[in-house]
């Protein structure tokens, strides 16, 4: 689907570029808010980034600024998950840049597909 708007961009955000289309991504499902595609680096069977159209740096901002379009980004990583992991998965919003975070518009990381440990430090 495509945004009945233009999405709130930041200058020279690579996740913003790539929701307009400029960066290749391989796409799994969209909105009208919300774009999920495929880690270029996958670090499990299934592992699927999650985005807003609007640019927001992390999930606090966007829950500040614009809960309702969060609730739509869990919404279309929950859809995600049930197609292609059964429902099994995590869902992970690395926040600043000593929890990994290295690209500062907000992304769930839908991971799954495998039998899941629990060892992220
Ligand atoms: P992080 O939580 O900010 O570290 O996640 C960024 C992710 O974006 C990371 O897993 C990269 O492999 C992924 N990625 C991508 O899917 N496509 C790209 O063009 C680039 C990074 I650069």
């Amino acid at each position: 689907m495509t945004p009945e708007r233009s999405p709130l961009t930041a200058p020279d955000c690579l996740f913003c570029r790539l929701v307009a289309g400029d960066v290749p991504a391989t796409l799994v499902a969209s909105t009208d808010d919300a774009v999920a595609f495929r880690d270029i680096d996958p670090k499990a069977p299934v592992h699927v980034l999650v985005v807003p159209r609007d640019h927001h740096a992390d999930v606090g901002q966007l829950a500040a600024a614009d809960p309702a379009l969060l609730a739509s980004v869990v919404r279309l990583a929950h859809e995600v998950a049930e197609d292609e992991c059964d429902g099994a998965f995590r869902l992970v919003f690395n926040t600043g840049s000593e929890a990994g975070q290295s690209v500062f518009h907000v992304h769930g990381h839908v991971i799954g597909g495998t039998r899941l440990g629990w060892s992220p430090a």
